[in-house]
Formats: C-alpha cells, sequence, structure tokens
C-alpha cells in the first residue's frame, strides 16, 4: 500500500515536536486535501442554497447535492436514489429511525433486539422508546473474545420481536458481526434489521443489496468526509410508510392550515436547508475512496491490526479486550497497574494520538469489568512505522509507571 500520509494536510505539523501520529480514526477521520479543496470550492464559487431556486447558482448546488445521493447509492449498491436521506450523522440517522418506526408500528410489549457490543447511538434511542411507547430491549450477549453467539440470538426473537438494530462493527472490540447470517434469520422471523454501520463503511467494501438489511447508517465524518453529514439507507418499504421524523420547510408537497401534504422520498425526511458543503465534501471523499479502492483498504488495516495484535500480545502488562478473529483495524487494551486515561496523556505527549475511556460503550465495559481502555484505531494512512512509533511510546509509559 502506498503511503497516502501526504494527502493529509494535517500530517504536515508536528504535535509536542513530534510528528503526528494519528491512531483514533475510529473517533473521526482526517481529511485529505481532495476533500478540503472541494468544501472551499464550493462557498467561494458556488453556494446558494437546495431545491428552491430558479437560478443558475441554486440549480448547480441542487445538482452537486443529488450527485452525492447518487454517488452513495452507487458505493453501497442500493437499489433506489431515493433510499439514501441525508442526515448530521450516525446518531441522527438511528434517531430517525427509531422515532419514525416507533409512530408507524410500536406497541407496548413490542420487542427490540439489540447487542451487548451496541454503541450508546444505537442503545439510547430505543431505550427513549421504552419509556414512550412502553416497548421492551433485548440485549444478545457476546462471547468472552467478543462474538455474537447465533443460537443465543436466535432464541431471542418472540411474537412481540418488532426489530434487530445491531453494529456491523463494534467501535471497541472490532468484531465484524456474522451479518448476513443475523440477518436471514431475522427475516425468517419477518422482523426487519438495522445495521449500525458507522464503523464498518469507513474500513470495508459494502453492499446493501447483498446483505439484504432494512436500514444501513453511516456517518461521513468517519470516512474522510465532512462532519455534520451522516446517511441512512432504508428499503422502500419501510421509508414510504414511516411518517416524517422532523417537519418544516423542503419535506412538504402541499401546506394550508388545515392540512399538510408531505413531499415523497427522500425529501420528506430532510427537512429545512441541508449541510450542503459537507455533502458535496462527502462526495470528494467518496471519490478518494473509490480511487484507492474499499477492498485495498480493507487489506491494508487488516495487516496493520496483525502487526499491532501479535506486539501487543507479546507484552505480559498487556491485555487486549476484543479478539475475535474477524475485526476491523481496532485494538482495545488495557495495560497492567496504568489508567487508560494516563497511557492517552503520556502518548499524546509523544505526538500520538488514541483514544481513552469508555467509547461510548458504558454497557460494554460492565461486560468486560474494565472501567476504561486504550484504543488503537487505524485509517489509510497509517503505516508500520506509526506502530514502531506507538510501542516505543509505550515503553515509556512502562518505565514512568514502573
Ligand atoms: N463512535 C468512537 O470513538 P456519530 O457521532 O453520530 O458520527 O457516530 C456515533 C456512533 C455510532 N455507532 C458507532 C458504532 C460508533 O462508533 C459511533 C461513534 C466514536 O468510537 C465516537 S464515540
Amino acid at each position: 500500500m502506498q503511503n497516502y500520509k501526504a494527502d493529509f494536510p494535517i500530517f504536515l505539523q508536528k504535535m509536542h515536536g513530534f510528528p503526528l501520529v494519528y491512531l483514533d480514526s475510529s473517533n473521526s477521520s482526517q481529511k485529505p486535501h481532495s476533500v478540503i479543496q472541494a468544501i472551499k470550492q464550493y462557498y467561494e464559487n458556488e453556494h446558494a442554497n437546495v431545491h428552491r431556486g430558479i437560478y443558475e447558482l441554486s440549480e448547480n448546488a441542487t445538482r452537486a447535492y443529488e450527485n452525492t445521493r447518487e454517488k452513495v447509492k452507487d458505493f453501497i449498491n442500493a437499489r433506489h436514489t431515493h433510499e439514501i436521506i441525508f442526515t448530521r450523522g450516525t446518531t441522527e440517522s438511528i434517531n430517525l429511525v427509531a422515532h419514525s418506526f416507533a409512530r408507524l408500528q410500536l406497541k407496548p410489549q413490542d420487542e427490540i433486539i439489540l447487542s451487548e457490543m451496541e454503541h450508546h447511538s444505537n442503545i439510547v434511542p430505543w431505550q427513549q422508546l421504552k419509556a414512550e411507547y412502553g416497548i421492551e430491549l433485548k440485549v444478545i450477549p457476546i462471547s468472552d473474545i467478543g462474538e455474537i453467539d447465533l443460537l443465543t440470538y436466535q432464541q431471542l426473537f418472540s411474537k412481540r420481536t418488532k426489530l434487530v438494530a445491531i453494529t456491523h462493527a463494534s467501535n471497541v472490540l472490532g468484531t465484524i458481526n456474522p451479518l448476513k447470517k443475523m440477518i436471514e434469520i431475522a427475516h425468517a422471523e419477518n422482523v426487519p434489521v438495522l445495521v449500525d454501520g458507522a464503523q464498518a463503511f469507513p474500513h470495508m467494501p459494502v453492499d446493501v443489496e447483498a446483505l439484504d438489511c432494512d436500514f444501513y447508517i453511516f456517518s461521513s465524518h468517519k470516512a474522510y468526509g465532512p462532519t455534520g453529514v451522516g446517511v441512512l439507507y432504508g428499503k422502500t418499504n419501510w421509508l414510504d410508510r414511516m411518517p416524517p421524523y422532523q417537519s418544516g420547510g423542503s419535506m412538504i408537497e402541499k401546506v394550508s392550515f388545515a392540512e399538510t401534504t408531505f413531499a415523497p422520498l427522500p425529501y420528506k425526511f430532510e427537512a429545512g436547508t441541508p449541510h450542503i458543503a459537507g455533502v458535496i465534501g462527502f462526495h470528494a471523499a467518496l471519490n478518494y475512496l473509490k480511487k484507492i479502492g474499499m477492498d485495498a483498504i480493507f487489506q491494508h488495516e487488516q495487516y496493520l491490526l496483525k502487526e499491532l495484535s501479535e506486539r501487543l500480545q507479546e507484552q505480559s502488562s498487556i491485555k487486549i479486550i476484543g479478539t475475535a478473529p474477524h475485526k476491523v483495524g481496532v485494538v482495545s487494551f488495557i495495560m497492567k497497574d496504568v489508567h487508560a486515561h494516563d497511557v492517552g496523556t503520556i502518548l499524546s505527549h509523544q505526538g500520538i494520538a488514541v483514544r481513552a475511556g469508555h467509547h461510548c460503550a458504558m454497557p460494554l465495559m460492565q461486560r468486560f469489568k474494565v472501567p476504561a481502555l486504550v484504543r488503537v484505531s487505524f485509517g489509510i494512512y497509517n503505516s508500520k512505522e506509526d506502530i514502531d512509533i506507538f510501542m516505543r511510546a509505550l515503553e515509556t509509559v512502562k518505565r514512568l509507571f514502573k
């Protein structure tokens, strides 16, 4: 794999006099020059509001915005462009489905299946429904290496199960879930499946048609695009029947004080002025990803994952949490007698960015009986040299705490 660091202006700077080693891409990825340039170009030369101007600037902005929708559709192999809804991010996409799906069809005692490895964004919105609609949450337990047991999963279904909401890849353990099988099991019970793809979309090829999921959700900012943009893919048969989540301008067909009718998909779910510059920047990010190729990205990060996992496993003071055979490039660990925050802070002083804490997955911390973890997560700009620097810096942490 070619070294892509040069495409990312952020790496020109030094941190505390050291070259920046960025190992927190699961949190948010850095932005290539082409994305930054696309946003600059849009604001300098092309800005106007979309979907409501009959002058050239607005028509061009609308075209650019809608071209991104088309691009996303092709990227994830969705059947229809109107099945792609732009949101503010993964969190908003999940909230949209949760609240709209609930209004469509949830009743007291209905059940939703989640897993023990979900991010708070795929727990709390469903918990809110518990309070509002009296629904129940059922949780798929995970094994000590961080895998879902399919047999236990299957046993959680009942006549009251209305939805499965599951992450494609865990932001803490790295585990890639056996989605195809899980979706088949759910569909055999006539239950739709929502997939939180925040940690999968930037790191591996995603094909929603092959997965046959009902909803697939991700954020632009973890995939080399701008913050404030997310995607909700949903099958037409669900999105068509689901009521709007937010209402106001842009999502209407006809308004009178007596009643309002709504715009067709996808506009029914895009109330107000969207993040036009963000969507256009995301298009540049998708072009960038496409040029490198999702298979190549996956292979590169798998190589880094293997290298780091093997080197950490040699260290007696380190325990990796999440050792499933199929993982994205995420390695979380605890260091004997050193709090994760101390590890993170000392690494930071050597120019190394890792995440330390509960990673917005408190139930998972409880499952593994750890207060916090240090997490290394890879992006396309990382190299073996980054791992060498990281491993040397860990020695400093050890020395300081001896
Ligand atoms: N995880 C991490 O460091 P937003 O913030 O809406 O773009 O994404 C939320 C989200 C949802 N699901 C998963 C699996 C995630 O990992 C995240 C974000 C970051 O792990 C920040 S907590």
